[in-house]
């Protein structure tokens, strides 16, 4: 009897050299094409973070003008136990304390005097005392008590003014005065404040340096930013310029904006800046 052998089964061919190569090219084409598109929404939704919280502190700075009739300077000289107050400082606490009892420094107890900068004036008129317990640093608002309304024991407190991270209190200059950076991965300069007080921005201030120095040489040079320069007309005029220095960490040097044009050059480093004017962001 014959018997029937049975049917050789098929065997799947495997894939050519060539075709793994060709699936290959693609995916890498696949990545090439995605991956730029995925940080490219990922810095526009940092920056968009940026954006709403300089909005935030926008805010928190209405809700202490509410308070005090007047925004928070940007810049203030406080002089050590003993030392004296200059005129100009002196108008500026007593335009946010009348009754500010000058004799005691209003219990800050500094030895060395501390110069609070665009910003340092941010975190301390928007923040209030500012504590460090070991590497944490909290802000706890003022005291309600008119003459020492740096006291930090007084349970009755105004403030703080704006909700901020612990995390993102820094001190970038090693002083007596924290700092805030924003929320970008990685950043180190803080957000910069330039207030004209309600009347203009003071350029210099002969007797505290520039009102605008921040850190370093580099960025001594920041000027407040104008719509043009004759007559000088700014951003904000009669408020307030919040900057973030974006995610290159530089804050340029300010002066003349309009249209973005401005922003290459030497300038270049502004145009990722994020500011409470122009839209938010400085890029044309
Ligand atoms: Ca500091
Ligand atoms: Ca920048």
């Amino acid at each position: 009897m014959r018997r029937h052998l049975p049917a050789k089964a098929s065997v799947p061919r495997g894939f050519t050299l060539i075709e793994v190569l060709v699936v290959m090219v693609i995916i890498a084409i696949l990545v090439a094409l995605v991956v730029p598109a995925i940080s490219g929404v990922r810095t526009r939704a940092r920056m968009a973070q940026v954006s709403a919280e300089i909005s935030q502190l926008d805010a928190a700075i209405a809700k202490f003008k509410a308070v005090f009739n007047v925004e928070p300077p940007s810049s203030l000289l406080i002089p050590p136990v003993g030392g004296t107050w200059t005129a100009l400082d002196r108008s500026k606490v007593r335009g946010l304390w009348p009754q500010f009892n000058f004799a005691t420094n209003g219990n800050l107890g500094n030895t060395s005097a501390i110069h609070l900068n665009g910003a340092e004036c941010l975190v301390f008129f928007l923040g209030g005392y500012e504590a460090t317990s070991g590497t944490v640093k909290t802000v706890i608002g003022f005291s309600k008590d008119p003459r020492y309304p740096w006291d930090p024991n007084g349970t009755n407190r105004e403030g703080p003014f704006f909700e901020f991270a612990n995390e993102r209190l820094v001190n970038v200059d090693g002083d007596l005065a924290f700092e805030y950076v924003d929320p970008l991965p990685g950043q180190q300069t803080p957000y910069l404040y330039l207030s004209s007080q309600g009347r203009k921005y003071l350029r210099t201030n002969t007797a505290n340096a520039d009102d605008f120095d921040v850190f370093g040489s580099a960025r001594d040079l920041q000027t407040v930013y104008l719509k043009t320069a004759t007559p000088p007309q700014e951003h904000r005029a009669g408020g307030f310029q919040i900057i973030s220095p974006g995610q290159d960490g530089e804050y340029g040097t300010g002066g003349i904006y309009t249209n973005g044009e401005e922003l290459t050059g030497n300038r270049a480093e502004e145009a990722d800046n994020i500011t409470n004017f122009s839209g938010g962001q400085l890029l044309p």
